[in-house]
């Protein structure tokens, strides 16, 4: 019999990621998707079907983290062996224009994920999507030990919700990890994270299409990994035998000037001519510096990053010029560029 996995967040970076990883390990994956009034499942399409067996292992359900009837039914009929609590208004800037919906979705809908399970009593882990960003002006490095210190509605939610798993396993003992994850990136991060908008114009001013790049705060420090290897991580938190939490991050720090001259070098042009500053970009409270130590996930989980900063810049840029190559020649798109 094949393990059962729910996702929340599955049309997402790391649902679509995780997804994949966990049917190339033989799961069963249910995914749940929102109702929107355009598609949103680009990132999954291509994985409808699993190219092993040519068995369909992934299905899709409508249901939202701020309903908690569907949640409910959903646990009860599909019993998961495993919950990946990956569903998130996940904007950082966003959640100061939408605090309530945010703290809503991101904060209680993890409530509602875990008292789902619980009233359906089935035997199943849980892991909760936690956010470097629960550390806000606490100095770097940060690690498990390192106290919150939330500078946004989003990481107050995050907060709330990391808690609250912690809660479920001391109450009712419930396998509950959290993956305290740093910044994570890849081709497919929403094009409006600040990596992605970055790698993304670079392949548009060189194409000759866009002409100039506006950003926020150029100063801010982020701890930068690449996505595919950050779903191992939250697979592994599953794997052992007593739930913990654990801070998941490369340890190297860059400001995002530093992101943005890598990826205009990518394609040999001089950042400086092409951005301009913002102030809309700028936030109401800024994260100075965030750094990971990962110490415990390497000695517990035996997870450790491989792809860095340089090689992430790379493959991002890349991959954006490839998308809009084909885009240009007409070609079937895929994410996965
Ligand atoms: P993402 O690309 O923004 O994906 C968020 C997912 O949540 C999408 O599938 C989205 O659906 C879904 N969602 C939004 N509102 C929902 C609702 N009301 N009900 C159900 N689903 C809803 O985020 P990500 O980068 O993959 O991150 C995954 C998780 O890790 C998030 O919880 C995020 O906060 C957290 N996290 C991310 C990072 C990072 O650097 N990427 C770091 C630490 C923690 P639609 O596709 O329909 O919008
Ligand atoms: O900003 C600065 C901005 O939006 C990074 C989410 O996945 O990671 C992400 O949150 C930095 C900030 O990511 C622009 O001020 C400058 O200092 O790419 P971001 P984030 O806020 O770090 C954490 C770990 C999560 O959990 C979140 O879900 O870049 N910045 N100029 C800009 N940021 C954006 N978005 N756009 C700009 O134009």
């Amino acid at each position: 019999m094949s393990r059962v996995a729910l996702i929340s967040g599955t049309t997402g970076q790391d649902g679509s990621y995780l997804s994949e990883f966990l049917l190339d390990k033989g799961y069963t994956v249910h995914g749940i998707k929102r109702r929107s009034s355009s598609f949103n499942t680009e990132r999954i399409d291509r994985v409808d079907v699993h190219p092993r067996d040519g068995e369909a292992r992934l299905f899709l359900h409508y249901s939202d983290l701020s309903d908690p009837a569907s949640l409910s039914a959903l646990i009860r009929d599909i019993r998961p062996d495993e919950i990946y609590n990956l569903g998130a208004q996940s904007h950082v800037r966003v959640s100061f224009d939408i605090p309530a919906y945010t703290a809503d979705v991101t904060g209680l809908g993890a409530l509602r994920m875990l008292e789902a399970a619980r009233a359906a009593d089935v035997d199943c882990r849980f892991y909760q999507a936690s956010s470097s960003e629960m550390f806000g002006s606490a100095p770097p490095p940060q690690r498990e030990q390192t106290p919150f210190h939330p500078r946004s509605p989003y990481a107050c939610a995050k907060v709330y919700a990391y808690w609250t798993a912690v809660n479920h396993r001391e109450s009712w003992d419930m396998f509950c990890a959290n993956g305290i994850l740093f910044n994570h990136e890849s081709p497919r991060r929403g094009e409006n994270f600040v990596t992605r908008k970055i790698t993304r114009a670079v392949a548009r001013i060189e194409a000759g299409i866009q002409d100039k790049l506006y950003l926020g705060n150029l100063d801010a420090v982020r701890d930068w990994g690449y996505a595919p290897e950050y779903v191992e991580a939250m697979w592994l938190a599953l794997q052992q035998d007593t739930p913990d939490d654990y801070v998941v991050a490369t340890g190297e720090g860059h400001t995002v000037r530093e992101f943005v001259e890598a990826a205009f070098d990518r394609v040999g042009l001089d950042w400086q001519r092409y951005v301009e500053i913002d102030p809309r970009y700028f936030r109401p409270a800024e994260v100075d510096a965030l750094i990971g130590d990962y110490t415990r996930a390497r000695r517990r989980l035996g997870w450790a990053p491989k792809t860095l900063f340089g090689d992430l810049v790379r493959i991002m840029v890349d991959a954006d010029r490839q998308l809009l190559e084909d885009e240009r020649m007409g070609r079937l798109v895929r994410v996965d560029r």
